[in-house]
């Protein structure tokens, strides 16, 4: 294996990486995966898998995921790994620097609390309740009381990152870390979903900025047209 050093440890060139990832693009937690593979410029092939592209039913899928969900990826000769916080965690362990994933335990669980509070209070607040709720159930039934206390809910867990980016660049502090993957990932979506939203004008800034991330572009801010739910 060819190395590099960077920010004082060694890690692998990105020509050396061949990291399999199988999952949908629409779907929210490949594209925290895949995110975080863009900003780590990792080698990678992407296959189609989940809702209507099938492949997850199948006996050699569930015998590397046996929740016969995305994503799942495959680092080399590497057992599968799934769970989109675990892989976010061994991309991060495996390849990225010292900022993006502190070495040091403590400053580590700093950056890991905020990225398992986003998984727990950003991603799972938003995707079933408001996200399903409105893009992928058709309009006549849907319930927009339901809706509404669910995007007050998911607001109330915003308004704590709110605080968090009044003062601080990045959730975690000063620097791009995993956590924001966890966190920014979900943004887009709330901002382009037909919603009523408060006004939050640090996460606003925040999203704005993050925006701008090549890797979020093409992995994240894209179309979710196949989701749209058909009368
Ligand atoms: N906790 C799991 C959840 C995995 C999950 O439920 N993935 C959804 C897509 S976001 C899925 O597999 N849906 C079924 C499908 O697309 O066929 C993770 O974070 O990876």
């Amino acid at each position: 294996m060819i190395e590099i050093v960077g920010r004082g440890f060694p890690l692998p060139a990105p020509r050396s990486i061949m990291i399999t990832v199988w999952g949908r693009q629409s779907s929210s937690n490949v594209q925290a995966v895949m995110w975080c593979i863009g900003e780590l410029d990792l080698s990678h092939q992407r296959i189609d898998a989940g809702f209507t592209y099938g492949v997850v039913d199948r006996p050699n899928y569930l015998a590397m995921n046996p929740n016969g969900t995305i994503p799942t990826i495959q680092d080399g000769t590497h057992a599968p790994l799934w769970e989109s916080g675990a892989i976010l965690r061994y991309l991060a362990s495996q390849y990225a620097d010292e900022i993006f994933w502190p070495l040091d335990p403590s400053q580590r669980a700093g950056v890991d609390q905020w990225a398992e509070w986003a998984k727990v209070n950003i991603a799972l607040k938003f995707t079933s309740p408001i996200f399903w709720k409105v893009v992928r159930t058709p309009k006549q039934r849907q319930d927009p009381r339901s809706i509404r206390k669910a995007v007050l809910d998911f607001e109330s867990s915003l308004r704590i990152a709110e605080y968090r980016l009044e003062k601080y660049p990045y959730l975690a502090g000063r620097d791009f870390t995993l956590a924001d993957i966890q966190f920014a990932h979900i943004l887009y979506r709330y901002y382009d979903i037909d919603i009523e939203r408060c006004t939050l004008p640090a996460v606003a800034e925040y999203y704005q900025t993050i925006s701008q991330r090549s890797a979020y572009a093409t992995h994240v801010a894209i179309s979710y047209d196949e989701l749209v739910a058909s009368f």
